[in-house]
């Protein structure tokens, strides 16, 4: 079984049990290492107050490796793989690789990916062909997941795409072996590997959100919740207010776990999250949605708020997190 955590200090874990950590810093750090278990650190903490480590354990004992320009460890049931990208002048190629390593990586050691966080440092900066850079990303990452699998569609993880404060791309993602997981969309939103053109040359590739079964069933796993925004239909609703940002994101993630109770038999509810974090554009906006969220969950959510740039330069905020079916 796996166990995550937000916290302010490394893991206390014996390191054969950490499955990955990643370092949310105030500064770029150390490349990607696997010693004393797979870490990768991220420019996503505007102060030293919002640094944090999200900690992936297991109960059981976990094997670490690297595979090309990645750093992962598995426990026979879950995955934890991690990659930083250098900044560069366009990524496409560089994160089409990583992706396709991970894939491989995954398939060989036997495990379905189910979800995918994606920071890229500038995210609304142009590239050097003046090609968005979030857009420039999306390509590499549309090009291996359609090349990876026939059926890609389908089998695409959730994710959560987001900016970061310095470096370049990190990816970080968890994959099952025993569980299959099953993927979401939200039936208020248009799937975003349905978007149209003017969103950039290829689609966004996610779910809205993966269920990974526990030992009964749906009933006991978790739902892992994709970045989620202020998106109806394929459109942002109110560019440049956040308070309504924030009220359509909270409808958006209540529409979603309906849909998910409905199709799996279970109720799940907003107060079922058990970890979320906000990204928040302007940091000054941090303490509103970090009050304005904490109503929104109650006392049961691990909450972070994190002050990064979303993908769509008009949008103001994102969530994403984990909830506990029951
Ligand atoms: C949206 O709904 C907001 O590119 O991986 C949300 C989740 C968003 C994941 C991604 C982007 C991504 O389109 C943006």
């Amino acid at each position: 079984m796996i166990t995550m955590a937000y916290s302010p200090f490394a893991p206390v874990a014996p390191p054969e049990h950490v499955l990955g950590v990643v370092r949310h810093a105030p500064a770029t750090g150390e490349p990607a290492s696997v010693d004393p278990w797979p870490a990768v650190t991220l420019h996503t903490a505007a102060n030293p107050d919002q640094s944090f480590h999200e900690i992936w354990t297991s109960t059981r004992p976990v094997r670490t490796g690297r595979y090309k320009n990645l750093v992962y460890g598995h426990d026979g049931e879950t995955l934890f793989c991690a990659a930083d990208l250098p900044d560069a002048d366009r990524f496409r190629d560089d994160v089409r690789e990583t992706y396709l390593a991970l894939v491989e990586l995954a398939r060989d050691l036997g495990y379905h990916l189910f979800r995918v966080w994606n920071h890229v440092a500038g995210i609304n900066a142009d590239n050097a062909d003046g090609l968005e850079r979030y857009r420039d990303f999306c390509q590499g990452r549309a090009e291996a997941l359609e090349d990876a699998t026939k059926d890609w569609i389908t089998d695409l993880p959730a994710a959560s795409g987001v900016g970061a404060l310095g470096g370049g791309v990190v990816v970080y993602c968890l994959a099952s072996r025993t569980r299959r997981p099953v993927h979401f969309e939200n039936p208020r939103q248009v799937p975003a590997y349905r978007y149209p053109r003017q969103y950039g040359p290829r689609s966004p590739s996610f779910a809205r959100a993966s269920l990974v079964p526990g030992t009964t069933g749906p009933a006991d796993g978790l739902l892992y919740v994709s970045g989620t925004a202020s998106v109806v239909g394929h459109e942002t609703a109110f560019p440049g207010d956040l308070k309504r940002q924030c009220r359509t994101t909270v409808e958006n993630l209540d529409h979603l776990l309906k849909h998910v109770g409905e199709q799996t038999n279970t109720s799940i509810g907003l107060g079922d999250f058990r970890f979320a974090k906000v990204y928040v554009r302007h940091d000054a906006d941090a303490p509103f949605v970090a009050e304005e969220f904490r109503r929104t969950f109650g006392d049961n959510t691990a909450l972070q708020v994190l002050s990064v740039d979303i993908c769509r330069s008009d949008l103001l905020v994102e969530v994403e997190g984990v909830v506990e079916m029951a």
